[in-house]
């Protein structure tokens, strides 16, 4: 047990709060998002998940993982959900019979989705392994190990569709900040025909406001898109040239090179060569830079392959390259700067939280999803890229932020911006799982 386990008063309470959310999200292997907005397991989340479990249960944080990456794809993929045959498919939309992923060849023997997930998992595992240096952790990364550099290889490679080093989602889905204004523009050529939708039920509306989340017309377009990407059975050769959105995204390429760097830090540890990692690492960094960084605006931006040219809203997701080891200082004061600044109000003394969108833009929606609502895992990864390049009173200001607002609201899915007030899951993981990293 951590030592925070016993730690006094406020802490301690909700210390018991998120290690019970956990514990009530635990399903047998893995741990679902939400009982229920989000029955089955999500692969980011379980990569956040499983560095919560290591600060309680660190043999859990390993079945997490260990139960992911069996669903992984024979080309490297790793699905961004992973189906749970007990759990009915109306469940959630969509479900396993819209994936139908067992008619497509070199997939596993459960029913999967075909998108991918920002790949956070090295950086989860290298993270839970060193709260938790044992014996028993270093034999469960040994294990992960190929499967990780599977997953980095199959998105440098058959992801690589602008050709300069980075990968492209092929859907807001995999970016897993669905529905954030960075996509309005890429969006907008997706052609949405109401017809689309008529034809399934959304289940997230009957969890959820309506108003929280995306809406009809967004859906109508995820839907159209993932049947694009499944009638040529999820392949990914050719894709410049017949599908309708491909994304290059700072948080997806950031993630990806934080992976190869903590691929690297594993590799010492279990007795394989970090040179190759590092390498990549610093060539993922470059291509970050080169690619998404918009010295006008000072911050980076996603770029969208069909019209060549970055997307202008600046989301938080122009923060995250922060958790590149290697970004270089020019780069760092910038993404500073853009945080510190009134859009975003990072502080050693935190006035509201980390929103995920830009507080002084005019389609900013502090009610709806990644619109504008705070989210922990964002707020980690930035807290993450502020101790790393070695910015410690912000990051203690962020800190205390995060935990503020699980100490006035639960452990929400994400947090009014301005009020903290609690929306979405009220018992969401991913939440819990962070509090217990920041609080130990
Ligand atoms: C679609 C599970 C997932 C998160 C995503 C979040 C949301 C799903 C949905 O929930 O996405 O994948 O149904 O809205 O956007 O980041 O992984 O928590």
């Amino acid at each position: 047990p951590a030592a925070s386990a016993d730690a006094a008063g406020d802490d301690g309470r909700l210390w018991k709060l998120a290690r019970d959310t956990l514990d009530g999200n635990w399903a047998g292997g893995h741990t679902v998002p939400s009982r229920t907005l989000y029955p089955h397991q999500w692969s980011w989340d379980s990569a956040f998940i499983a560095i919560g479990w290591a600060r309680v249960r660190p043999e859990r944080a390993w079945s997490e993982l260990t139960s992911l990456f069996r669903a992984q794809w024979r080309d490297g993929r790793v699905p961004h959900i992973v189906f749970n045959p007990a759990v009915s498919g109306g469940a959630y939309f969509p479900g396993p019979g819209f994936w139908s992923s067992g008619t497509v060849e070199g997939t596993p023997p459960m029913a999967t989705s075909g998108l991918v997930q920002p790949p956070v998992h090295a950086l989860a595992a290298w993270h839970a392994y060193r709260r938790v240096p044992t014996e028993a952790s270093r034999a469960a990364l040994r294990r992960l190990y190929p499967h990780l550099v599977a997953q980095q290889r199959y998105l440098a490679g058959c992801r690589d569709v602008g050709g300069a080093g980075l990968a492209s989602i092929v859907h807001p889905w995999e970016s897993g900040l669905d529905n954030s204004p960075a996509w309005d523009q890429p969006m907008s050529a997706v052609a949405a025909e109401a017809a689309v939708m008529r034809a399934y039920r959304r289940r997230d509306t009957v969890h959820a406001d309506p108003a929280h989340r995306p809406t009809d017309l967004d859906y109508a377009r995820y839907v159209t898109m993932v049947t694009a990407y499944r009638a040529n059975g999820y392949r990914d050769d050719g894709l410049a040239d017949r599908h309708p959105f491909l994304v290059e995204c700072p948080l997806f390429n950031a993630a990806m090179g934080a992976s190869e760097s903590a691929l690297a830090g594993i590799a010492g540890v279990i007795g394989a060569d970090p040179g190759p990692h590092r390498e990549r690492a610093v060539a993922i960094t470059e291509a970050v830079v080169a690619r998404l960084y918009d010295p006008g605006s000072g911050t980076f931006h996603p770029r969208d392959l069909r019209t060549g040219r970055l997307t202008p809203a600046r989301t938080v997701l122009g923060l995250t390259p922060l958790i590149l080891p290697d970004l270089p200082a020019r780069q760092v004061e910038a993404v500073l700067a853009e945080a510190s600044s009134a859009r975003f109000g990072l502080a050693a003394r935190m006035a509201r939280p980390l929103p995920s969108h830009d507080r002084t833009a005019g389609d900013f929606e502090p009610l709806r999803y990644w619109r504008g609502p705070s989210w922990t895992n964002i707020s980690w990864l930035v807290r993450r890229g502020l101790l790393r390049h070695g910015h410690d009173r912000l990051a203690a200001g962020l800190r205390t932020s995060m935990i503020d607002l699980v100490s006035a609201a639960g452990c929400h899915e994400y947090f009014h911006p301005d009020t903290g007030a609690g929306l979405g899951s009220p018992a969401f993981s991913w939440t819990a799982a962070l509090l217990l990293d920041v609080l130990a």
